[in-house]
C-alpha cells in the first residue's frame, strides 16, 4: 500500500472520497472503492473549492480524487487509490499510458469544445451535488474561472483538430489491445486494467450506468466535438466500455 502517511482531523471517521463531479479520474476511484464493497462517503466540490479543501488537509497536491482514510491519513491521486484497494488484474503499462496520457488528452479535449460553448451545460455537470455556497460563488465568478479552466488544461478551441487527431490515435492503439487481449485486459476476469480503462474512456463512451449517467446529464454536445464523439460511438473499444460499465459498474456505496 502506498500513500500520503499525512495525518488530518478524520480519525475514526468514515472513508470519505473528495472528487470533482464529472472527473473521470474520480470515476475510477469510486468504481474500485464500490467493485471492493469499501463503504465511504464522497464529498463533491466545485473546481476552485476543491483548492481550498485540499490545501486544508496538507495534501501535497490539489488533484482530485483524494481519500480520507479512517486513521486520519490522506491517500491523493487515483492510482495510489486503487493500490489501496487492493483490486486485482492491473497492467501498469497500459495504466500508466491511460492516466498520464490518453485521459488527460480526453480531458483537454473536451473541454476545448465545451468550455467555448455557452449553452453547453458543462457549469451545471461541475456544481452537481456540491455545496449550494459553492455552487453560489462559482455561478458568480463562472466567467473568470472559465478561463482558468481553459488556460489550466490548454483547452483552447483552436487546438480541437490536432486534439480529436490525437484522441483518434489512442482509440487505434486500444482497439488494437483489445483485438488481442479479447475481453478482458488481464487474464480471464475483470479486474484493474479493465475498470481502469473503461473509466478514463467513460467521457466518449457516454455509458447510461450510475452514477456516471447522472454526472453528466444535461451536456449539451457543441457542433466542434458531436460529429466526432457519434463516428467514434461504434468504434470496438467504446463499444467494449459500454458492456464492461453494463455488466460490472455496480454502485454499491452510499455516496451521493
Ligand atoms: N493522475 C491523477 C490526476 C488527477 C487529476 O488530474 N484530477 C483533476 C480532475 S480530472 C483535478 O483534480 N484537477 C484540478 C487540480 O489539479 O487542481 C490521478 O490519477 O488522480
Amino acid at each position: 500500500m502506498q500513500y500520503d502517511g499525512r495525518m488530518t482531523g478524520n480519525q475514526n471517521r468514515r472513508l470519505l472520497l473528495l472528487t470533482l463531479p464529472p472527473s473521470h479520474y474520480c470515476e475510477r476511484a469510486r468504481w474500485a472503492l464500490d467493485r471492493q464493497g469499501i463503504v465511504y462517503d464522497e464529498e463533491r466540490l466545485a473546481p476552485g473549492a476543491h483548492m481550498l479543501r485540499t490545501k486544508r488537509l496538507g495534501a501535497s497536491a490539489t488533484s482530485l480524487p483524494l481519500l480520507l482514510l479512517g486513521d486520519g491519513s490522506i491517500c491523493q491521486g487515483s492510482d495510489r487509490i486503487l493500490d489501496w484497494t487492493g483490486l486485482p488484474g492491473g497492467d501498469p503499462e497500459i495504466e500508466q499510458r491511460l492516466e498520464h496520457t490518453t485521459a488527460p488528452l480526453i480531458r483537454q479535449c473536451l473541454y476545448a469544445g465545451l468550455l467555448a460553448a455557452p449553452r453547453s451545460g458543462i457549469r451545471d455537470v461541475l456544481l452537481r451535488g456540491t455545496s449550494a455556497p459553492q455552487a453560489a460563488i462559482v455561478r458568480l465568478i463562472w466567467p473568470l474561472l472559465r478561463r482558468t479552466m481553459v488556460t489550466g488544461m490548454n483547452a483552447r478551441p483552436h487546438l480541437l483538430p490536432e486534439l480529436i487527431a490525437r484522441v483518434e490515435r489512442e482509440l487505434d492503439w486500444l482497439d488494437l489491445v483489445l483485438a488481442e487481449r479479447g475481453n478482458h485486459l488481464v487474464g480471464q476476469e475483470f479486474g484493474r486494467a479493465d475498470l481502469t480503462t473503461a473509466s478514463l474512456l467513460a467521457p466518449l463512451a457516454l455509458p447510461q450506468m450510475e452514477p456516471v449517467k447522472s454526472v453528466s446529464a444535461g451536456i449539451e454536445w457543441p457542433s466542434s466535438l458531436a460529429p466526432f464523439l457519434a463516428s467514434w460511438a461504434e468504434r470496438p473499444t467504446l463499444k467494449w466500455v459500454r458492456n464492461i460499465y453494463a455488466s460490472y459498474r455496480v454502485p454499491l456505496s452510499n455516496a451521493l
